[in-house]
Parts: structure tokens; C-alpha cells; sequence
């Protein structure tokens, strides 16, 4: 857009929500203040169990990977971390591998275990009823808390396939109670600062029972383990139909909210990008994270919420997919800091159900892109991140440089 017209439609925009009473510079530093860490899997090819396609210029290696996700933030200028997951993201040198990160201009953030890709799991890890399996995962989560020393990050992140796929094929209770113990090593060997944070998901690849399907038992594994252990919610790892800003507010009121997956779906994991289908939904939890920022007894558990992106970008070019994801991420969380809080709390305690909806519905209507728009030029960012990258000519040099075999990992 031409610059003097974006300058105009910014100032008015400004003037009406000044208007409304909003704190404009005050969204706009909550804005700046924004961080949104990406995954290294998000960056190479993937697929379903049908097809990998493989997508021009997707990244091969760990490094590319983490090149991609540097280009990300130097775009959005909101996503200086990464995630890595072990071993997708195997590294002999691991110290090398965080100061590769930071010569590219990010961190290495959550560290991700694999516990479900080796055949040993094929019947659980922490909750297989062999103990050398059970064994083998607590090593190799006890090896992802050493990397996460060694590329200075503060976070473990926990998801385990295990399940059964028929009434009777395990003790459920025992496999809990190997849940418990496995974990509780784990959480022993952290140092003071780590968090270790336990997600959770209803079904997949397990049919009949999984062992961690909801928020409500991850919630009690991490109240038995202690304070450094929160819980994950990824947001396709539901029911159909599950009110996810309410377990949200749960979880914060418990001071357990750990982190997020960010992604959307349409039907199940779908891993599709975070606000593509329902920007509703993931208005009303930042809603409840905002919220909850501005209560002090939910304040300090809302600071550390570590907001991740978990998505496969099967048929989209990658990086332009995660631009696109922090944008709308971004649009939802300035949404949320537009809400009428006064207006919304009085309408409730009047009990004005209408008027109560009515003040979310206004704010989730509002135009925020004028507001984006400025705040990233605020910050030395072209207005529009998804069109700069596009322009830039990036993409045609990474599809030259990254043309022959590799799929990124596992072939
Ligand atoms: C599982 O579906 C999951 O959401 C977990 O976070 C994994 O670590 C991630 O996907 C990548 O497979
Ligand atoms: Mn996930
Ligand atoms: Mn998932």
C-alpha cells in the first residue's frame, strides 16, 4: 500500500480506538513485547502418511532449519527462538549448534524429546511395561535436558504417543504409576529455572486408551511432580467441540499454563495453520491471556507462557506459512488487548449476556492491520511481512541452492 494512505488509515484508526478509550502506544508496546518461537519441523518436508511432497527450497539440515526460522523472525521481528526436536534435530556439537543459532540472529528454544519413532515403543515408552523400554525413554529425555543446558534453553517439552488400541492390552493404572516415576527422574535431574512442560492429546497414534489424553491429567501429573512442570496445550489435540479458552483460564487460575502448539484444524491434528479456520477460537484464548496478565494472582503464570508454533506446512511453502501463522497469531493477540475490559466486566456483573458477547464481538470485528501495520514499521519492519518476503527474491535462491535430493529428515 502507498505509504502516505497507510500513514492516514493508521491515524484514524488511532483516533477512533483513542475514542473508545483504548491505550494505543500501550497495545503497541504489548505488541513489540509479542514472542512467538517456531519449529524446526515446521521448515522441511512433511507430509501424511499418504505423500511427502516435497516442497521447493525446503530446508535439508538442522542448520537450514534454523536459517529458515532467523529468516522468520528477521520478517516478523516477534520469533527469535526455535524448537528443536531430538533426533530430527541431531547435532554432535551442540554449543555449536546454539552459537550457528545466534550468528543467524535467533536462540535455540524448547527442547523436544522423540519418544515415538524408534521401534522399541511400538507398546509405550514411559508407560511400556518393559522396564529396559522405559529405561531407554528416561535416557533419552535425561540427554535432552543436558542439550537444553548446552544451547541455553529453559525448556523441555513432553509428548508421548503412548497408548493401547484395545480394552485390556494394558494395566492402566500400572502404566500411569510408570508415567509418574519415569517423569519424576526426569524433573530431578532438571536444574532450578528448567520448566518441563507435558502435553497432552485425546487420540493418535493410540485408539482405545491414551495414556496423557487430556488437560485434566496432565494437570495431575504435573501437580505430582512440582512446581517447575506445567502443561502444553496444543490446540488440535481435542474433541471436536472442546472449549479451549476455558481450559485455557483453568490452567491459568492452577498456574499451570506452561506453553502452547499453536496450529489449527479443521477435524482432528490437522497441523494446519494457527488461526486459518477458527481466528474466533484463538481470539477468545488470548482473551483469556490477556485477561489473566491483568490479574495478579494469574500475572506472573501468564509472563511465562512460552507460545510455540507445532504445524506441518504439507502443501504450503514454509516459510511464507510461517509468516503467515505469526501474522494471524499477532492479529488474535491485538484483538484480544482491544477488548473493553470495564465494559465487558460491568456487563457481567449486570448480567447483560448480550452486551457482555457484544463487547468480544467488537473487539474480534475491529480492522487490526492498520495497527499491525505501524507497529512493525515501529520496530524497522516492512508493514507487510508476508509481501516483503515474497519480494525479496529469498525464495528463488533458496529453491536454487537447495535443489536435489534430501527431504530435511528421516529420507
Ligand atoms: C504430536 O502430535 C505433536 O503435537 C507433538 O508436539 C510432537 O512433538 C509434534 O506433534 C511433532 O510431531
Ligand atoms: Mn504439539
Ligand atoms: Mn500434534
Amino acid at each position: 500500500m502507498d505509504p502516505k494512505l497507510l500513514e492516514k488509515e493508521y491515524a484514524v484508526w488511532a483516533e477512533v480506538q483513542a475514542a473508545r478509550g483504548v491505550d494505543v502506544e500501550a497495545v503497541k508496546a504489548a505488541l513489540k513485547a509479542q514472542r512467538i518461537e517456531t519449529p524446526s519441523w515446521g521448515y522441511g518436508n512433511s507430509g501424511t502418511r499418504f505423500k511427502v511432497f516435497r516442497a521447493p527450497g525446503a530446508a535439508r539440515t538442522v542448520e537450514e532449519r534454523i536459517a529458515d526460522a532467523a529468516t522468520v523472525h528477521r520478517f516478523t521481528g516477534v520469533c527469535p527462538t526455535v524448537a528443536i526436536h531430538i533426533p530430527w534435530d541431531r547435532t554432535d556439537d551442540y554449543a555449536a549448534l546454539a552459537a550457528f543459532a545466534r550468528e543467524q540472529g535467533v536462540a535455540i528454544g524448547a527442547v523436544n524429546p522423540n519418544l515415538f519413532q524408534d521401534d522399541e515403543y511400538r507398546l509405550g515408552s514411559v508407560t511400556h511395561h518393559d522396564p529396559a523400554v522405559r529405561r531407554k525413554a528416561v535416557e533419552h529425555m535425561l540427554e535432552c535436558v543436558a542439550i537444553a543446558g548446552q544451547v541455553g534453553s529453559d525448556l523441555l517439552s513432553l509428548w508421548f504417543a503412548d497408548g493401547t488400541n484395545y480394552p485390556g492390552q494394558g494395566h492402566i493404572r500400572r502404566r500411569r504409576v510408570w508415567l509418574e516415576e519415569s517423569l519424576a527422574e526426569v524433573y530431578r535431574a532438571m536444574p532450578p529455572g528448567m520448566r518441563m512442560l507435558i502435553e497432552y492429546k485425546f487420540f493418535e497414534p493410540a485408539w482405545y486408551h491414551t495414556d496423557l489424553p487430556d488437560w485434566g491429567t496432565a494437570l495431575t501429573v504435573a501437580q505430582a511432580l512440582g512446581p517447575q512442570a506445567q502443561v502444553l496445550v496444543d490446540t488440535g489435540h481435542h474433541p471436536q467441540g472442546t472449549n479451549i479458552p476455558h481450559i485455557v483460564a483453568l490452567l491459568l487460575h492452577e498456574g499451570r499454563l506452561g506453553g502452547f502448539h499453536f496450529n489449527d484444524r479443521k477435524y482432528a491434528d490437522d497441523d494446519l495453520i494457527a488461526g486459518s479456520v477458527d481466528p474466533f477460537q484463538l481470539f477468545l484464548i488470548y482473551n483469556e491471556l490477556v485477561d489473566a496478565a491483568h490479574d495478579p494472582a494469574t500475572a506472573e503464570t501468564a509472563r511465562r507462557v512460552a507460545f510455540m508454533v507445532d504445524q506441518s506446512h504439507n502443501i504450503e511453502p514454509k516459510i511464507p506459512a510461517m509468516i503467515r501463522t505469526v501474522m494471524n497469531i499477532q492479529a488474535a493477540y491485538a484483538k484480544a488487548l482491544l477488548v473493553d475490559r470495564q465494559a465487558l466486566a460491568r456487563a457481567q456483573a449486570e448480567g447483560d449476556v448480550l452486551g457482555a458477547a457484544g463487547v468480544l464481538r467488537d473487539a474480534f470485528e475491529t480492522d487490526v492491520r492498520p495497527l499491525l501495520a505501524r507497529v512493525r514499521q515501529e520496530m524497522g519492519l516492512d508493514p507487510d511481512p508476508l509481501a516483503a518476503y515474497l519480494r525479496s527474491g529469498i525464495q528463488q535462491r533458496l529453491e536454487a541452492e537447495r535443489a536435489g535430493p534430501g527431504t530435511g529428515w528421516g529420507g
